[in-house]
Formats: structure tokens, C-alpha cells, sequence
């Protein structure tokens, strides 16, 4: 009791008014055990009694509900104030997609199961700067992460892990409905111009993936990344899955 008084969780409009109620109760007893002690030792008549008890339960009601509800209010819009930080430190702010941070966490979440995870980035984004400013170049981030959104956003958490890097973690459905989709993400981009500022640039995005039922979320990202620098290597405006150079090295190999 002392503690949800002093130390509430207020999470909701029903808790709070539970917490008023809690606190008017405990005033309440406090205040009439202190009246009927004094009443009963220093006795008048039981007119005089029952007139002081009414009074005390008056003004203890009175004056502890609004404090109550005061205090309450507080706790009430602290806790929505740390849901919304709580928010917005997993969302990057351009974008609107998941940042690294909630990636990661979703990534690490133990009862996840991977079936695959992507890593895509913006083919040669500085030439994209360098040619149309920076502010153009968010822009362009901008556009990719929507196409990526309604590609991709369905089949698991997407986020913006780096500046011109994307990444997504799928617990389920379909390798190859996966792979499917990447690939056309990235025709997508290639025949989509971005209209900036009057200009219009044209972007095309590289793309690692990574599969396997529980591989540890580090690893499958590690093998992602290496696809994707392979990616880079053969020319960039590709997908390459990580099982493809690890056969293809071992057909070198052979
Ligand atoms: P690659 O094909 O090898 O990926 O070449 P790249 O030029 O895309 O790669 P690099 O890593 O050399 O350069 C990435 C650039 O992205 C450099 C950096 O200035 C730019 N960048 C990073 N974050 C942002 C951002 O939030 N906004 C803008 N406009 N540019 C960014
Ligand atoms: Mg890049
Ligand atoms: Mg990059």
C-alpha cells in the first residue's frame, strides 16, 4: 500500500484514478483513526462526535483527492514522455525506419528465430553528394528507404544502419520470395530517377544476404557484409548472397 502510494506506476487514465482513490482511502483512515482517538478521550457528547468525524472526513477527502490527482497527473506524463524517448531512440529520423540501435536489439532478441538477413547500400552515394549537395543527398536517402519500405518493409524489420546502409532481418516466410524481392528493390531503384530539386538523379543500390535457422545474429550479419562488399567488387548494382561465394570459393578451392 505505502509503496503504490509513494512509488505509483501510472500507466493509464484507469490508473490514475485508482491511485486518487488509493491515497484519498489511506488520507481518509488516517485522519478519522487520529479524530475518533481524540474524540473518545477528550469526550463531549456523541452529537459533537459524529459532527467533528464528518468534518475530518470532509476536509481529508477534500484535500487529499486533488493533490492526489496532481501528483498522479505527473507521474502519468512522465511515463508517456518516456514511451515517446523510449520511441524515438529506435527510429532514425530521416527516414522514419528502425536505426541501428533497434536493429541490433531486434537482432539479439533471444526468442527470434533468423531466417535471413540483407544488407543494402547506395552505390558510389558520395559522387551523389559531391554532384548535388548534401541536402540532395538525404533526399535520395529519403526516396530509397520508401521504395525499400513498400518492398520490403512486410517481411521483417527494416532499419538505416549507416549513413547510405540499409539492413533487414526477416524471422520467416520464403529464401527465395526474399531473394526475390531484393533483387526487384534493386531494379526498382536502378529505373526509378529521383526528382531533387528540379534535377533528377539516378541511384542503384549493392546488396549481401544471408541465410541460415539459427546462426547467431553477429554471424549472419558478418556473412551479409562480406556478400555485399563482394557485391561492390563485381561491379556494384547487384544482390549476392553469402551460400554463392562460399560455393564459389570452394569451387576455386577445388
Ligand atoms: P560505395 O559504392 O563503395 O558504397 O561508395 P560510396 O561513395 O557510396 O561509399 P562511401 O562509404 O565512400 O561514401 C558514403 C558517403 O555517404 C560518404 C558520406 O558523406 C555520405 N553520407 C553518409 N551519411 C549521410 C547522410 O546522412 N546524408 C548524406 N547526404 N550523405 C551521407
Ligand atoms: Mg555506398
Ligand atoms: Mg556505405
Amino acid at each position: 500500500m505505502l509503496r503504490s502510494i509513494f512509488r505509483p506506476t501510472i500507466r493509464d487514465r484507469r490508473e490514475l484514478r485508482r491511485y486518487v482513490a488509493t491515497v484519498a482511502i489511506a488520507a481518509l483512515g488516517a485522519a478519522l483513526t487520529a479524530d475518533v482517538i481524540n474524540q473518545l478521550t477528550f469526550y463531549v457528547d456523541l452529537g459533537t462526535c459524529l459532527r467533528s468525524w464528518l468534518i475530518t472526513m470532509i476536509l481529508a477527502v477534500g484535500i487529499s483527492a486533488p493533490i492526489a490527482r496532481a501528483i498522479g497527473q505527473a507521474h502519468l506524463e512522465l511515463y508517456f514522455a518516456k514511451l515517446e524517448a523510449d520511441r524515438l531512440g529506435r527510429i532514425d529520423p530521416l527516414t522514419g525506419l528502425a536505426n541501428r540501435r533497434a536493429f541490433t536489439l531486434a537482432g539479439e532478441a533471444r526468442e527470434l528465430r533468423i531466417l535471413a538477413l540483407a544488407i543494402a547500400d547506395i552505390d558510389r552515394f558520395k559522387r551523389v553528394n559531391d554532384d548535388h549537395g548534401h541536402i540532395a543527398g538525404d533526399e535520395v536517402i529519403k526516396a530509397i528507404a520508401d521504395m525499400m519500405q513498400r518492398r520490403l518493409g512486410s517481411l521483417g524489420t527494416l532499419a538505416r544502419v549507416g549513413g547510405e546502409e540499409f539492413a533487414l532481418l526477416c524471422p520467416g516466410g520464403s529464401l527465395d520470395a526474399i531473394k526475390a524481392e531484393l533483387s526487384r528493390l534493386r531494379v526498382d531503384v536502378e529505373q526509378t530517377p529521383i526528382a531533387v530539386g528540379g534535377q533528377l538523379v539516378r541511384a542503384t543500390i549493392s546488396a549481401g544476404i544471408a541465410s541460415g535457422e539459427g546462426v547467431p545474429f553477429k554471424e549472419l550479419y558478418a556473412a551479409a557484409d562480406k556478400a555485399l562488399y563482394v557485391a561492390k567488387t563485381r561491379g556494384r548494382n547487384q544482390v549476392v548472397a553469402y551460400e554463392e561465394i562460399e560455393l564459389s570459393g570452394a569451387q576455386d578451392a577445388a
